[in-house]
C-alpha cells in the first residue's frame, strides 16, 4: 500500500479548499458576505495560508510542487470571487432595493375594449348581410347634423344645451347619421352601409349617460325595399348577435328621419322573456331605433324619393356592451382602468 506524503495530504487540503471556496461563493448573498470570503479563505491570516504554513516540512524538490498547486488554487478562487463581485455591482447599479430573488414581473397584454368587441361582431354580422363599413368625421355642420335629416329649424336637439357647438355652423356630431346623407350624395343607390363611430351630446356624465359615447347606424336604400325587408334583416341580426332564441318586437315610435319609425326590443337575455329585475319585469330590452328613410331626407341628398326606398337604424353599442357584461356604470366604459379592461382580454 502507498504511504501518504505530506506533499500528497497538502495538495488533497488544496483541492478541497477550492470546493469548498467555489460552493460558498455561489451561495453568498451579497457583496458584502463575499469579502468575508475573500478574507476567510485568501487573507493573510486565511486558510490558504494556515495550509502553507506547512511548506517548511517539504523538501527543496517538493516545495515547488505544492507552491504550483496552491497557485492555482489562489488563481481560480481569486477569479470566482471576482465574478461573482462584479455582478453584486451590476445590481447595485441598476437601482437600490432590487431583490435579486424576487419573481419576474408578469407582462400586461392589451385587450380589446368590450364597446369595441361589441361593434366589430355587429359589424361583423352585417357584413354577411351585404353592408359595407363606413367611418366619418367627428367635426360636422348644422346642415348634415340636423337639416339634411329632416330636422325641423328649431327641433330641441339643435339646442345649444343639447349639442357641442364649436361655432354657429360647425358642431361635434350628435349622431352617425350626417356620414350616410354623405353617402347617399356620393354613391348611386343601391347603398347598403354600417357606420360605427362616436357621438357627443351635452348630458351630464353619470351612471347611465356619458358625453361622448359610441353608436352604430345602418342604412339600405334600393328600388323595392320594404318594411318587410327590414324586420327581416334585424330578426335575422337579432337571432345572430344575441342567439337563436331571441325574439324580436318592433313598436311604433317616431324620429323626424324615418317614417314610419321603429323601437326595437330583444326578449331579455338573462330571464328569457319572463321578467327580472334586469329588464324591468317586461321580459324586453331596447336595442334600437329604426324606421323607412324618410322622403324627406332622400330628397335632401339628390335620391328620388318617387323610385327609390330604405330603412335605417341606429344602436347603441355602449349600451348593448352593458346588457351583455353585466356593467353596472356606464362610466366603468370610459374610465381606462386596466382592472377593469383587463376583464376582456
Ligand atoms: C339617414 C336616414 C335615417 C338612423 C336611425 C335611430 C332611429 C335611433 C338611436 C339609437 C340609440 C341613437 O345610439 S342611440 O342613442 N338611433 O333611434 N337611428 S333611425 O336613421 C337614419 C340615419 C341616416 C340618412
Amino acid at each position: 500500500m502507498p504511504t501518504t506524503t505530506v506533499t500528497d495530504e497538502l495538495i488533497a487540503q488544496l483541492r478541497a479548499l477550492e470546493a469548498q471556496g467555489a460552493e460558498a461563493v455561489g451561495a453568498a448573498g451579497g457583496a458584502e458576505p463575499l469579502e468575508a470570503l475573500r478574507t476567510e479563505y485568501l487573507g493573510r491570516k486565511g486558510r490558504l495560508t494556515g495550509i502553507l504554513r506547512r511548506l517548511g516540512e517539504l523538501s527543496a524538490e517538493e516545495r515547488p510542487v505544492v507552491g504550483a498547486e496552491a497557485n492555482r488554487v489562489k488563481e481560480a478562487l481569486s477569479a470566482l470571487l471576482d465574478e461573482r463581485a462584479a455582478s453584486f455591482a451590476a445590481a447595485a447599479d441598476a437601482g437600490p432595493g432590487i431583490d435579486l430573488s424576487l419573481p419576474g414581473r408578469g407582462r400586461w397584454k392589451g385587450g380589446v375594449h368590450p364597446v369595441t368587441l361589441v361593434i366589430d361582431e355587429i359589424c361583423e354580422i352585417f357584413r354577411d348581410l351585404g353592408f359595407n363599413r363606413i367611418a366619418g368625421p367627428e367635426l360636422e355642420t348644422q346642415e348634415y347634423n340636423f337639416s339634411k335629416l329632416n330636422f325641423p329649424p328649431n327641433h330641441p336637439a339643435t339646442d345649444m344645451h343639447d349639442t357641442f357647438y364649436v361655432t354657429d355652423e360647425v358642431l361635434l356630431r350628435t349622431h352617425t347619421s350626417p356620414m350616410q346623407a354623405r353617402v347617399m350624395e356620393q354613391f348611386a343607390p343601391p347603398v347598403r352601409v354600417v357606420v360605427p363611430g362616436t357621438v357627443y351630446r351635452r348630458d351630464p356624465f353619470d351612471a347611465s349617460h356619458a358625453p361622448a359615447f359610441e353608436q352604430i347606424e345602418g342604412l339600405a336604400v334600393d328600388e323595392g325595399i320594404t318594411f318587410a325587408d327590414f324586420k327581416a334583416t334585424i330578426s335575422t341580426f337579432v337571432r345572430r348577435f344575441f342567439g337563436a332564441d331571441a325574439k324580436t318586437r318592433f313598436r311604433p315610435s317616431f324620429f323626424p328621419f324615418t317614417e314610419p319609425s321603429a323601437e326595437v326590443d330583444v326578449s331579455c337575455q338573462l330571464c328569457g322573456g319572463s321578467g327580472c329585475s334586469a329588464c324591468k319585469g317586461t321580459g324586453w330590452m331596447e336595442i334600437m331605433g329604426a324606421g323607412m328613410v324618410h322622403p324627406n331626407v332622400f330628397a335632401a341628398a339628390g335620391y328620388d324619393p318617387e323610385r327609390y326606398t330604405g330603412y335605417a337604424f341606429g344602436m347603441g353599442p355602449g349600451r348593448i356592451a352593458m346588457q351583455r357584461y353585466g356593467v353596472p356604470d356606464i362610466r366603468l366604459l370610459y374610465e381606462s382602468d386596466v382592472r377593469f379592461l383587463g376583464q376582456f382580454t
